[in-house]
């Protein structure tokens, strides 16, 4: 044990508690048939919440914290603590990039021993701990190397870097039983067109990713490689901006079948949508895996990755998430960071649970509005006159005999409300 959450007792649901408690996460409550846990599948970013010192752009390191360095010493004191935040949260997942959990070498191949050590370091925390890995993924937009893209980069030598990179990070997670595979295009975009050839770019990405389903499939992996899109920042176009791009990508690329989406919320908004329009496209597209959940902050128009803490707009996302049958290999992970003055170990707890509450209570929301049916049957009573076999007969006409029945039949439709106000209420019934 180390010493770090000394003044921090475990989290357990406790509605009149009146410290820290879950007082509507009950992971053994049933909800829609199914353990609350195993709907909501947390998982704690590593990333945030153990390699990230806060900074932002016009201040560098807030955060002190006894694993800060780059020894293995230090990076397995780090594993420690959080294995010990996983078991006061009873979180049953966690995610890592590469380069969260081990230093970096001095070379490939050190970098590459360093993190097969601590990879078997976390497998041994693994089997003490109920916490697994929800999915693994490769750090490639950190190091300076990464600047000009990983596989969209200039220099094929960065592409070869990157392969290997992905290769050792999904080698990794496959040993760790992690349940999905994640890759998020950090720089796999461009600042000018200037000095950008998008074709060949684009071409690279494409490649790169037939090679990782191919590897994927050699190994014998079972989970879903998933592709998370972000409209910019790092860079300033990315190519997997959103649902609707990444899925013409895949689909050029022929990998549809074999890729699904892992959908941030922050990403959906910065991409100038709601969270909810990513997972139902995604949805009726085939291809919803998992969520990163988050918000961002709607004023300063960045990626500011904050927990979660509205309870409406989580509700509409998990409603959306169990239209589309819940969470499979998925899950809901909290890319999320704490601010940078919130410096103290109970922070980072308070942190997490607070958010594990916040989608606990509109997960029990959107169940509770699907189980009552009021939104579907009037949704579906807006498109009922297409049940009509004349109307389906509709889509399998031509525009001349549709023209010509439209003169003949004195067509003359009548507008119908969208009853945008009454929906509306019923959902405020619930959240
Ligand atoms: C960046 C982001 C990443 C991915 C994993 O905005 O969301 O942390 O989730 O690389
Ligand atoms: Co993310």
């Amino acid at each position: 044990m180390t010493d770090f959450f000394r003044d921090a007792a475990p989290v357990r649901y406790d509605p009149d508690a009146m410290g820290l408690a879950f007082r509507h996460y009950n992971p053994d409550e049933i909800v829609m048939g199914k353990r609350m846990e195993e709907h909501m599948r947390f998982a704690v970013a590593f990333w945030h919440s153990f390699a990230w010192p806060g900074g932002d752009p016009f201040g560098g390191q807030t955060f002190e914290r006894p694993w800060f360095g780059d020894t293995m010493d230090l990076a397995k004191l780090k594993a420690d603590v959080a294995f010990e935040m996983f078991d006061l949260l009873d979180v049953p997942f966690f995610c890592w990039h590469d380069a969260d959990i081990r230093p970096e070498g001095d070379s490939f191949a050190e970098s590459q021993r360093n993190f097969e050590e601590i990879v078997d370091y976390l497998i041994g925390k693994m089997e003490r701990s109920k916490t697994r890995v929800l999915w693994g993924t490769a750090n490639l937009f950190s190091h300076r190397r990464f600047m000009s893209g990983a596989a969209t980069n200039p220099d094929p030598e960065i592409f070869a870097w990157s392969v290997a990179t992905v290769k050792n990070c999904m080698d990794a997670t496959h040993k760790m039983g992690g349940e999905n595979y994640v890759l998020w295009g950090g720089r796999e975009g461009y600042e000018t067109l200037l000095n950008t050839d998008l074709k060949r770019e684009r071409q690279q990405a494409g490649r790169f990713l037939q090679m990782a389903v191919e590897y994927k499939h050699k190994i014998g992996f079972k989970g879903a490689i998933l592709v998370e899109p972000k409209p910019q920042e790092p860079s300033k176009h990315q190519y997997d901006y959103d649902v609707a791009t990444v899925y013409g990508f895949l689909k050029e690329f022929g990998l549809e079948d074999e890729v699904q989406m892992n959908i941030e919320q922050g990403h959906a908004i910065l991409a100038g949508h709601s969270f909810e329009h990513e997972l139902a496209l995604a949805a009726s597209l085939g291809i919803f895996g998992s969520i990163d959940m988050n918000r961002n902050d709607y004023q300063s128009g960045w990626d500011t990755d904050q927990f979660p803490n509205n309870v409406p707009e989580v509700a509409m996302a998990y409603y959306e998430v169990l239209k589309a049958g819940g969470f499979t290999t998925g899950g809901t992970n909290f890319d999320a960071k704490l601010r940078r003055q919130s410096l103290d170990p109970i922070d980072l707890i308070a942190g997490h649970a607070g958010a594990m509450d916040v989608c606990a209570r509109g997960f029990k929301a959107a169940a509770a509005m699907l189980e009552d049916g009021g939104l579907e049957n009037l949704r579906q009573a807006r498109y009922a006159g297409w049940d009509a076999p004349e109307a389906q007969a509709l889509l399998t006409s031509d525009f001349d005999s549709i023209a010509a029945q439209v003169v003949a039949d004195g067509i003359n439709p009548q507008p119908r409300s969208g009853r945008q106000e009454i929906l509306e209420n019923l959902v405020n019934r619930f959240v």
